[in-house]
């Protein structure tokens, strides 16, 4: 199987890429990533002889035809994926979330070729701490930000192009990533690499919000179960029960680096901040026969720790000018 893997250099492609060509020999892979500030070539350097990797646009339909024309299948990952970077300048999100799903939607509209759309649980807007209900694939769309706002309308081109036009597609809206190679702008990297610059964790507003956290290779092997088993045109909702509060994922990683569980600083809210996402997966467990592997939420911390402690190279020629862009818009409470 030839699959085209767009955002592949960054945090979930990658990943996908690894274990894709660790697991699966008969998949032929090429990644399309405009690498962008998200983007870390040396994540795939270990294999850039077993893949191609094309540097383009999906938004750039001269680069783009011509690969989904020679794929069996494209998974797109690419998009700009930072709510404060969203809220900072929404042109690129625009652009590549809605014109770069639409251009790849074209493109597998000429040449017959499935697409499998990763997009996110943010596209259901947020629920209350003390609401009992979770998402699910029916939940109506209400997103907040420029970053989720846009991939909302990505899944709206995806679902009318799959009503429209006879595209066949799937889509997959999951719930909040963590494990290796993740960037360092993003909640759970950023603290892990602060504490070991010598940097204290931010914690925004109160800390009361809830992430429901799942490990990106559970996320990976979902979107292989929606690809092998899922129904064209449908929607399936990814998640592995992993509710958990900002201060806690704070004060545990904290204690899990030898430091007092106190020793972070309260920071300027996110305008707009969600409050909660909560994901209900049944649809995926009982329709695919799905499962969650890494389900012990502090101890995939502790991997995680172990990771960016181990791979300071990976990590820290972009350390500062994350921190620089946080400092100039963040202060301390
Ligand atoms: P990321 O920011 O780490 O990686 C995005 C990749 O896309 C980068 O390699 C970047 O260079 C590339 N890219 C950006 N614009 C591009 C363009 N115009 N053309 C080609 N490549 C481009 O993001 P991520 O966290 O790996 O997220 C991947 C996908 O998963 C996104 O669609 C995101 O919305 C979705 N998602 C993420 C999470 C999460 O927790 N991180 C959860 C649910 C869904
Ligand atoms: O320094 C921080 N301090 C803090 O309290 C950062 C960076 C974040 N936060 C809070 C904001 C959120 O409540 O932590 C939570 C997680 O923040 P992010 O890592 O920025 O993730 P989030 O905004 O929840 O979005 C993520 O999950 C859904 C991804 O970035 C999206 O791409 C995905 O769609």
């Amino acid at each position: 199987m030839r699959v085209l893997v767009t955002g592949g250099a960054g945090f979930i492609g990658a990943n996908f890429v690894l274990r894709t060509l660790a697991e699966r020999p008969d998949v032929d892979l090429t990644v399309l990533d405009k690498f962008t500030y998200a983007a870390n070539a040396s994540t795939l350097d270990p294999v850039a002889s077993d893949i191609r990797v094309v540097r383009g646009d999906i938004a750039d339909a001269s680069i783009v035809d011509p690969l989904v024309a020679d794929a069996d299948l494209v998974v797109n990952f690419a998009a700009e994926s930072h709510n404060d970077r969203s809220l900072a300048d929404p042109s690129s999100f625009v652009q590549t979330n809605l014109v770069g799903t639409y251009t790849l939607l074209e493109s597998v509209r000429r040449h017959d070729v499935r697409l499998h759309h990763i997009s996110t649980d943010e596209v259901y807007g947020d629920l209350d701490l003390d609401d009992p209900a979770r998402f699910t694939e029916t939940t109506a769309y209400n997103p907040s930000s420029p970053y989720s706002s846009t991939k909302a309308g990505s899944d709206l081109l995806v679902r009318a192009w799959v009503r429209s036009f006879g595209v066949a597609a799937t889509l997959s809206n999951c719930s909040n990533n963590y494990g290796p190679y993740q960037h360092v702008e993003k909640l759970i990297p950023r603290q892990i690499t602060n504490v070991l610059s010598g940097i204290r964790p931010k914690v925004y507003g109160d800390g009361a919000n809830v992430r429901d956290w799942i490990h990106v290779h559970d996320h990976n092997d979902a979107v292989w179960t929606v690809i092998d088993r899922g129904q064209l045109g449908e929607t399936y909702l990814i998640g592995a029960d992993g509710e958990v509060d900002n201060l806690t994922v704070v004060t545990s990683i904290l204690e899990l680096m030898g430091r007092e569980a106190d020793a972070f600083d309260f920071v300027t809210d996110r305008p707009g901040h969600d409050r909660r996402y909560a994901i209900d997966a049944t649809r995926l467990r009982t329709e695919l026969g799905w499962t969650p592997r890494f389900t012990d939420f502090r101890s995939g911390l502790a991997d995680t720790i172990d990771w960016y402690t181990a791979h300071r190279d990976w990590w820290a020629p972009v350390k500062a000018g994350v921190e620089a862009v946080y400092a100039a818009t963040q202060q301390t409470l």
